[in-house]
């Protein structure tokens, strides 16, 4: 296979769909959100709205937001309860999760841009002139070390999936989960069992490799192999740096991720966790459900159109530690039992299990996890 071949093959299989690439302009807030107007949630949602009354306060102590009518207190009434309202009322069958790096920092993984443990804030060590340098393609042709520093603490099989990625595995097995459109790279979702039909990694993932600059594919669990060794995996055929297939800035999105335009208008609720929609095309996303579609924040802070006062009718957060919410949540639904069982027999699987350190790489968390999610994903609610 020839390089021009091997380059020209790639763009061929992109023509079918619109260029699209990943950058961090942030897009715009709310303007494009779909005006369909067809559900008998917006009835739903109106009786169970609240009198305004204060959000809830962030764990750092934050002085409380003012909130709008959907949210209220976290006793009988507020963003949750409505929304598990709403669930076990069977008005919801077609969940969205669109998630970013907050959902793996109780994992272990630092985030982007929270101050002090973000990333963004601990850019020292991996010696970069500017945070983007690290996702920037260019940067990574002349300097691939900061990335592969990153790669080593990302790569599958250094963290475990923890109880908010369980929680929607949860959505899955009962039957809920439309899809899982994340962004994040570290790959715990399937490491928990979310089957590949049920997820979009819209960043891409560690799960392939490829060289930068010829495309030609290159065996993953070498290129892993050779990264954790702390060196550079070469192309074999025109010797560029080999990279996984981790979206950078500039670069196509993967085809999966031009499913949403078929799942966002089906959707009957949104829950956006742990991001700062701060990344296009992505963060744009969450506007193209339609204009009746409950959307729920669960966030430390608000992001996006919900950092508007009031928030839009149909829009509820809950601010504050992301597992605390989620549990809430799982409280509110009766799942909460049921996802520790669950977490603890994956767990608990994974750790009897790990006496090779070889079996403990991402092929083999995927394919324990794809199998048990097989076996349990009939609907049961
Ligand atoms: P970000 O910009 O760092 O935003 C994370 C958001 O999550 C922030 O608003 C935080 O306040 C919030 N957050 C973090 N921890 C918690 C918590 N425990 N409870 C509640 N909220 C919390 O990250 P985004 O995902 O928005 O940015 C997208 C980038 C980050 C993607 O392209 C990823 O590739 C990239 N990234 C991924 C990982 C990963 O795979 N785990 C880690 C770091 C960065």
């Amino acid at each position: 296979m020839s390089k021009a071949k091997s380059s020209r093959d790639r763009r061929a299989t992109q023509t079918s769909v619109t260029r699209v690439t990943r950058s961090s302009i942030i897009g715009p807030q709310d303007s494009q959100r779909s005006k369909a107007s067809d559900s008998g949630l917006v009835n739903d949602l109106s009786l169970m709205r609240v009198s305004e009354q204060k959000a809830s306060l962030t764990r750092k102590g934050k002085s409380p937001k003012v909130s709008n009518a959907h949210q209220s207190s976290p006793t009988s009434t507020g963003p949750l309860v409505t929304i598990g309202r709403l669930m076990k009322l069977g008005r919801v069958r077609n969940i969205v999760v669109v998630a970013g790096a907050g959902i793996s920092t109780a994992s272990g993984i630092p985030d982007f841009r929270t101050p002090d443990t973000g990333l963004y804030a601990n850019l020292v060590k991996y010696d970069i002139p500017y945070p983007e340098a690290i996702f920037n393609i260019d940067y990574f042709s002349d300097n691939p070390h900061p990335f592969f520093s990153l790669a080593k603490e990302l790569y599958p099989g250094c963290h475990r999936p923890n109880y908010v990625h369980y929680f929607i595995r949860m959505l899955h097995q009962k039957g809920l989960l439309l899809r899982m459109y994340t962004q994040n790279i570290d790959g715990l979702e399937k490491v928990c069992g979310i089957p590949d039909d049920k997820l979009v990694e819209a960043h891409g993932s560690f799960a392939t490799a490829a060289c930068h600059l010829c495309y030609t594919p290159y065996p993953a669990e070498e290129a892993k192999q050779t990264i954790m060794n702390g060196n550079v995996p070469i192309c074999t055929f025109c010797a560029g740096a080999v990279k996984p297939s981790v979206v950078f800035f500039g670069e196509d999105l993967p085809e999966k991720y031009f499913q949403h335009a078929e799942d966002f208008p089906k959707a009957d609720l949104l829950m956006i966790m742990g991001t700062s929609l701060k990344i296009e095309p992505f963060a744009s996303l969450i506007n193209t459900v339609k204009s009746t579609v409950p959307r729920l924040l669960l966030n430390r802070d608000p992001v996006g159109p919900f950092e508007r006062r009031p928030l839009k009718r149909g829009d509820y957060m809950e601010l504050g530690d992301l597992t605390d919410s989620v549990q809430k949540l799982a409280e509110i639904l009766g799942w909460h039992t049921e996802i520790q069982d669950l977490m603890f027999s994956q767990e608990n699987g994974f750790m009897s299990s790990y006496t090779d350190p070889s079996s403990s790489g991402e092929n083999s968390d995927s394919s324990e996890a794809d199998s048990k999610s097989s076996e349990s994903s009939e609907p049961s609610h």
